[in-house]
């Protein structure tokens, strides 16, 4: 089975409610990317890449466009049966830019799946369950509003809230992380993510301010070495968020101690297979992390679903995907829903949905 066609798609997703705020940015809408990758057998398999927008990280939009474009062209007549081959293949086209492969990455394991009659989950080692814990991230808001949405999503099923703070008076978020716990208690595990907005100083200042209540603290500062210089004088847990964007700086981050655990995006490790070895090395040293991604619909989603299925449930942080946040599925019958909090893992073979051609934005590239 090889590749006979590759067709790209653009689509702005809306922000639900929006906008989605963040210390460091507000966005209304998000731009993805999907591909569609037609074999010679007429299976089709399907990839994604939604970044959040171009300030979360250094991965845009435009750029997985051109990435993609980049390497679109000599990965006709590539087989879809061997993803390792394929990764190689696309390292031998362009340096770096892994979240604009793992689009492609994610297409050929759907394929590779349709073509076994197995689920993705069932090629990087099988799926421990079928049912998956969630977690709700609000937006930077003022006390009583985030309390309140804490409240509901707990009351909801969510076993995980994630508060934002940073880019403001250390005080604020201070007040904001005392009221939701007076709020939710120990109904759901906290974590507080300032999304790089936060000076070590008022990360320590909030840290030690909030030294009595439970939480673990996700991406403070903006910088690895400004994380690893402040741990030792804060009082929680601290998770890497943005600052690993790859095995290799997930394997520093171990070895300098510089952390708990992870929050792991999907396409920003490089995809499936990537997210797989991060895994087990963070089973190797009882780190858990989340599975998610920046942003996106049905198809990164189920791929971000295949693998935290397989994670040992005591290293699964939750899974995250922005599904309150969107409009509708790309996927109207099988697609990715939170249900109570959790999510329920695809039945179906590859990635366990088929996209509906209507709903997946306009098409921008073919490649024969
Ligand atoms: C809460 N998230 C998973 C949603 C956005 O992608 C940002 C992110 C995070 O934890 O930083
Ligand atoms: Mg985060």
């Amino acid at each position: 089975m090889r590749i006979s066609e590759i067709h790209v798609y653009q689509k702005n997703l809306p922000v639900v409610d929006g906008p989605y705020t963040m210390s460091t940015m507000t966005l209304h809408a998000i731009d993805t990317t999907i591909v569609k990758l037609v074999s010679d057998s007429g299976l089709v398999g399907w990839g994604e890449v939604a970044p959040l927008g171009p300030l979360y990280q250094p991965q845009h939009a435009l750029g997985a466009r051109a990435a993609i474009a980049e390497m679109a062209p000599a990965l006709i007549g590539e087989s879809c049966l061997a993803p390792l081959l394929f990764c190689r293949r696309m390292d031998q086209l362009l340096n770096g830019h892994r979240y604009a492969k793992a689009a492609l990455e994610i297409g050929i394991m759907d394929l590779l799946g349709k073509y076994h009659g197995v689920r993705v989950c069932d090629l990087i080692g099988g799926a421990g369950r079928e049912r998956l814990p969630g977690y709700y991230a609000t937006g930077i808001g003022d006390p009583d509003e985030i309390a309140r949405i804490a409240r509901d999503k707990v009351d909801e099923g969510y076993p995980r809230i994630q508060v934002k703070a940073g880019g403001r008076d250390v005080a604020i978020d201070i007040a904001v992380v005392r009221r939701v716990f007076e709020t939710i208690g120990n109904e759901a595990q906290l974590i507080v993510d300032p999304n790089r907005g936060m000076t070590g100083a008022q990360a320590i200042q909030l840290s030690l301010a909030c030294r009595d209540i439970p939480f673990a603290l996700e991406q403070p500062c903006m910088t690895l070495d400004e994380i690893i210089t402040i741990r030792p004088q804060i009082a929680h847990p601290l998770l890497l968020d943005e600052s690993v964007d790859s095995l290799g700086e997930v394997l520093r981050a171990i070895s300098l101690d510089a952390c708990n655990g992870f929050g792991l995006k999907l396409t920003r490790m490089g995809g499936i297979n990537a997210m797989a070895t991060i895994r087990d090395v963070c089973a190797a040293r009882s780190l858990p992390h989340t599975c998610e991604d920046t942003w996106g619909g049905d198809i990164v989603f189920a791929a971000v679903l295949q693998v935290a299925a397989t994670v040992e449930p005591r290293m699964l942080e939750a899974v995250w995907t922005c599904g309150s946040y969107i409009e509708e599925n790309y996927d109207p019958l099988n697609g990715i829903v939170v249900d109570r909090g959790h999510f329920d893992l695809p039945r179906g073979p590859g990635l366990g949905i088929e996209p509906d051609a209507a709903r997946i934005g306009e098409l921008v590239a073919s490649y024969a």
